[in-house]
């Protein structure tokens, strides 16, 4: 029988707990733009306190410095039309380049925002704003997520800001390097796994060597991120990870590997990858789902964020 996308998806099915990413998500999703914007500004300055990220390099701000300079430019009323224009995915001009923009630059076009709000350049909420009740609702829910999950959800809320581009745009060879400030791990060692694509997928990653992580997949293979549908082939996975995959730390720990009988292998595998966002100040708990051919090539691999950390133990088959 051909493997198919679909029954790929569903393997260790019975090893998926609910994240509480998602529903954290769907609260932020039914506050007033006033408030959610009021949240991003609270939620972001709270965890400032003991984890921020790293400064943003110039060549990535190139992309945003534009729209930067326009809304520095613009009177506070309407510095807050813009970022409530984003919010709501207005068709706007602003809000239409915002949607071109690569993940990265979404997260740098903020982060400079926000060291505007800092400065007192660009105000954080409307004057006269009266927070509801649903605010401190979810800023309960986002304290109780780890470090991890935390800045998961602001980056999700930022990816999902902007008017969404018909046709994305697919050139990612101008997106800038993340710089490593140290090595990754390269000497890749996960305990119960042997299978070489999988080892060879995470050594080649953890070097931003996309050309071969990717000749490790069928022509037909498919990538599923966290919280996306999966990414088919090999040109869009390779496209997908020079925007979105470079400088992570990963540091897989350990695994299950299944033959099954045709041939074909499920693999699992739990733990910690870092961004270079936050480097090592924030390790996010994740697990990688393998569906290898009867060859040793990757068909699929589903990536996902870990519910909680006792997840990273709790391997079970199927
Ligand atoms: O609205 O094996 C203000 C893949 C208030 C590849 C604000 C992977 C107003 C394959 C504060 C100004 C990539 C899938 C906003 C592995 C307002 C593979 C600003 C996984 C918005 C392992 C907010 C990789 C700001 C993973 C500035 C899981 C927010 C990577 C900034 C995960 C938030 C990376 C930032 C994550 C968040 C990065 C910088 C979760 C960065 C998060």
């Amino acid at each position: 029988m051909p493997l198919t996308i679909e029954s790929a998806q569903n393997i260790f099915s019975n090893t998926q707990v609910p994240s509480p990413i998602p529903a954290t998500i769907a609260l932020f999703d039914q506050l007033s733009v006033d408030d959610q914007l009021a949240l991003l500004w609270y939620a972001y300055t709270e965890m400032g306190r003991s984890i921020t990220p790293a400064a943003v390099g110039a060549a990535r701000l190139q992309f945003a410095e534009g729209l930067l300079k326009e809304i520095q430019q613009m009177s506070t009323e309407d510095q807050m039309q813009v970022m409530r224009e984003l919010a709501q995915n207005a068709d706007t001009h602003i809000s239409r380049s915002y949607g071109f923009f690569s993940v990265n630059t979404k997260l740098a076009f903020w982060y400079e925002l926000a060291e505007l709000m800092k400065q007192g350049v660009v105000a954080p909420v409307p004057t006269g704003y009266q927070m509801s009740p649903g605010v401190q609702v979810v800023l309960d829910s986002i304290k109780k997520l780890d470090p991890g999950q935390q800045i998961t959800v602001l980056r999700n809320t930022v990816v999902d800001m902007g008017f969404e581009p018909v046709a994305p745009s697919s050139d990612t060879t101008a997106e800038p390097l993340f710089e490593r400030s140290e090595p990754a791990p390269t000497k890749i060692n996960v305990e119960g796994i042997t299978e070489p694509a999988v080892i060879s997928y995470f050594t080649a990653m953890n070097s931003d060597n996309f050309e071969t992580a990717i000749a490790l997949f069928t022509f037909d293979g498919a990538l599923q991120p966290p919280f996306q549908k999966p990414i088919v082939g090999r040109e869009a996975i390779a496209q997908y990870m020079r925007a979105e995959a470079q400088g992570l730390n990963i540091m897989p720990k350990q695994g299950i590997s299944q033959t099954l009988p045709d041939g074909s292998k499920q693999v699992k595998i739990t733990g910690v990858v870092q961004t270079p966002w936050f480097g090592v100040n924030v390790g996010m708990n994740i697990s990688w789902r393998f569906l290898l051919n009867p060859e040793g090539k990757i068909f699929f691999v589903a990536i996902d964020m870990l519910a909680s950390p006792e997840e990273l133990l709790s391997l079970r088959p199927r």
